[in-house]
């Protein structure tokens, strides 16, 4: 087993990002189930990130999503952020939810409709040339849903264009990170439905261009280490949204279906030297707490994360090196097996009692009182967006 301080000293350095739309009440098309004590403006919801913050040591950043979290003054949520111990990450644009995107966004067949998502793109580097935020994430919901609907090489055409001119509007220290996913809410075609598309305009985009993996925009089956192992060697890897899924997009606690395959993504992160503090990859949590409260449930995404991490990072890859190299198939897969069947819990509580915190995170976070404080306090609090 490799060594427990070397992996300890990852993990400390080891930065998680959290959505600010995890704190607002979110639902299906169902229904939304409203609970008492969620954010009523960005502002809460950076308090409520703050909150997870304190507790796990990990999760210092929080990122927005525009518009859910459009503000008048952005240097005043970022001093509300620095003030509760957290900084304002990765801005996430939003050209979904107008009427006006019916038929697409950047991709739409009317040039006036393309002119306005476009807009909105700038507004969002705007907004982070005000919070000093290093990443634009884009997710395009576009496609069709018929056959015949649109030319698709044509709204290929449209979406190369747009990113182009995305693209030169960043500074040299922002980067474009394109976020595909396999359907939905269009479901013939989708305009950036995997990896490979994504990976090939932010080719020819540039350096400054990487693709995001959200766990759970794939097909049931999809071996994602192996997308991961492979962008990571082509360095287009830039940010993860991680969450869980079992049938669709559900954006479940991360880790939870299937805390082997997030165990399986971090080892390949960490032979790549992923998980090296100047890597650039961004991992942030993307997810929504319909059912349970909103502060565990991002301690407990973080936990998990961190769990599959030292797993990750105590596979012996000298014994795995000569098991491969030997042609043994199960002492390799052994050797593996070995490291994410060790409980890393007793590690994690150890190293958080290094860092003076509480060896138990959601423990803490009970007593601490802010569940209870922000009941009494916040009275109609806000949806995240969806179906808002
Ligand atoms: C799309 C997505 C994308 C959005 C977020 C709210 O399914 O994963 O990252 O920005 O959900
Ligand atoms: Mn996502
Ligand atoms: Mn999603």
């Amino acid at each position: 087993m490799a060594g427990r301080e070397a992996a300890k000293n990852v993990l400390r350095a080891q930065r998680i990002e959290l959505p600010s739309w995890a704190f607002g009440n979110s639902g299906t098309r169902f229904k939304v189930f409203a609970q008492q004590g969620v954010p009523r403006d960005p502002f809460e919801k950076v308090a409520d990130a703050a909150q997870v913050h304190a507790f796990t040591g990990v999760a210092p950043t929080v990122a927005l999503h525009i518009p859910w979290d459009e503000v008048e003054d952005y240097g005043a949520l970022g001093r509300a952020a620095a003030d509760a111990g957290i900084t304002l990450g990765t801005v996430n644009a939003n050209v979904f939810q107008d009427d006006d995107y019916k038929l697409g966004s950047v991709t739409n067949p009317d040039p006036a409709v393309r002119r306005k998502a476009l807009d909105h793109l700038f507004a969002c580097i705007d907004v982070m040339d005000r919070t000093g935020s290093r990443d634009l994430k884009l997710w395009f919901s576009d496609g069709t849903n018929y056959p015949g609907q649109d030319d698709i090489r044509a709204r290929q055409d449209r979406l190369a264009e747009a990113l182009e001119a995305v693209y030169a509007r960043l500074s040299a220290d922002q980067r474009l990170i394109l976020e595909y996913k396999l359907f939905e809410p269009a479901f013939y075609t989708t305009d950036v439905p995997d990896w490979g598309t994504s990976y090939a305009h932010c080719l020819r985009l540039g350096e400054r261009a990487q693709v995001c993996v959200d766990t759970g925009h794939h097909a049931p089956g999809t071996n994602i280490e192996f997308i991961v192992a492979f962008l990571l060697r082509e360095g287009k890897l830039g940010a993860f949204d991680f969450n869980s899924r079992f049938y669709a997009d559900d954006d479940l606690i991360v880790g939870a279906a299937d805390p082997f395959q997030l165990f399986r993504i971090l080892f390949e992160v960490k032979q790549a030297g992923g998980l090296a503090a100047d890597s650039g990859i961004a991992f942030m949590l993307d997810q929504c707490h319909n059912i349970e409260p909103k502060i565990p449930g991002q301690i407990r995404s973080v936990m998990n994360v961190q769990e599959a991490t030292a797993k990750a990072l105590l596979v012996d890859t000298e014994a795995l090196s000569a098991a491969q190299a030997a042609g043994d198939v199960l002492g390799a897969n052994g050797v593996l097996m070995d490291a994410f069947n060790t409980d890393v819990r007793p590690l994690l509580a150890e190293l958080r009692e290094e860092m003076g915190l509480d060896p138990d995170p959601m423990a803490a976070y009970a007593r601490s009182g802010y569940a209870e404080r922000i009941v009494a306090d916040r009275v109609g609090g806000n949806q995240a967006g969806w179906g808002a």
